[in-house]
């Protein structure tokens, strides 16, 4: 049973029963041009994490273990998409990658670098939790998953909110902070700081080298 420095206490968990879960690393948050950049945003913020996690991804493949990515996104007709969260963004409209978090979208995609391989698991989310109206939840199951590995974007958001729900699940989550990407620095920071804080309320932080060294 691999062990790993982390915050707030060294973080043990079986191979077995852990998985890797890629957050939203689409070509609307990352690419320059795209969605993000399109609110306001810096992606350079987001894109330190790409290689951190590719490297990751092919230690954790050469290991033979899984991976699950998530894509945020709604179907074309946007009837997925709560008039709520339509009013407060550009989602659905045209822009340079496509129309923007629509499924089948070249902008929707995962960037070239992370593509999934064959046979890895692709959830498709509308939210920015990973379980809300998803079969990540049962998949997990199938698979007797009970630690996740989180990485992706961004930190304070889709990531945020999928640990959270995790932890109400049951299950253990450590998250990557050099694989995770906030827009914000000041957030990417706090937002670590949340889920380490108080014995680990939501988990433990820690830093992929540490974990590539014990796989
Ligand atoms: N994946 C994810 O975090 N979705 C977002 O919309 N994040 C923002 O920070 N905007």
């Amino acid at each position: 049973m691999p062990t790993i420095d982390a915050e707030p206490t060294p973080y043990s968990f079986d191979l077995d029963s852990a998985a890797l879960l890629v957050i939203d690393m689409q070509r609307d948050f990352l690419l320059p041009g795209g969605f993000g950049e399109s609110l306001g945003n810096d992606v350079s913020q987001l894109r330190r994490t790409i290689e951190p996690l590719a490297a990751l991804m092919s230690a954790w493949r050469a290991a033979g273990l899984p991976i699950i990515h998530t894509r945020e996104g709604h179907e074309p007709d946007l009837s997925d998409c709560p008039p709520a969260k339509l009013a407060r963004g550009a989602i659905g409209q045209q822009g340079a990658f496509g129309r923007i978090l629509i499924r089948g979208e070249y902008g929707h995609d995962i960037i070239d670098e992370l593509r999934p391989a064959g046979g890895e698991v692709v959830v498709d989310k509308p939210g920015k939790g990973a379980f809300y109206a998803t079969e990540l939840a049962e998949i997990l199951d199938k698979q007797g998953i009970k630690s996740l590995i989180v990485t992706g974007v961004t930190t304070e958001v889709c990531v945020h909110t999928t640990v959270r729900e995790a932890n109400d699940r049951g299950y253990e989550c450590l998250v990557l902070a050099d694989c995770v990407g906030s827009y914000f620095p000041e957030f990417q920071r706090v937002g670590l700081q949340m889920i380490a804080a108080q014995g680990g309320i939501f988990g433990w932080v820690a830093e992929s080298p540490a974990l590539i060294a014990a796989i």
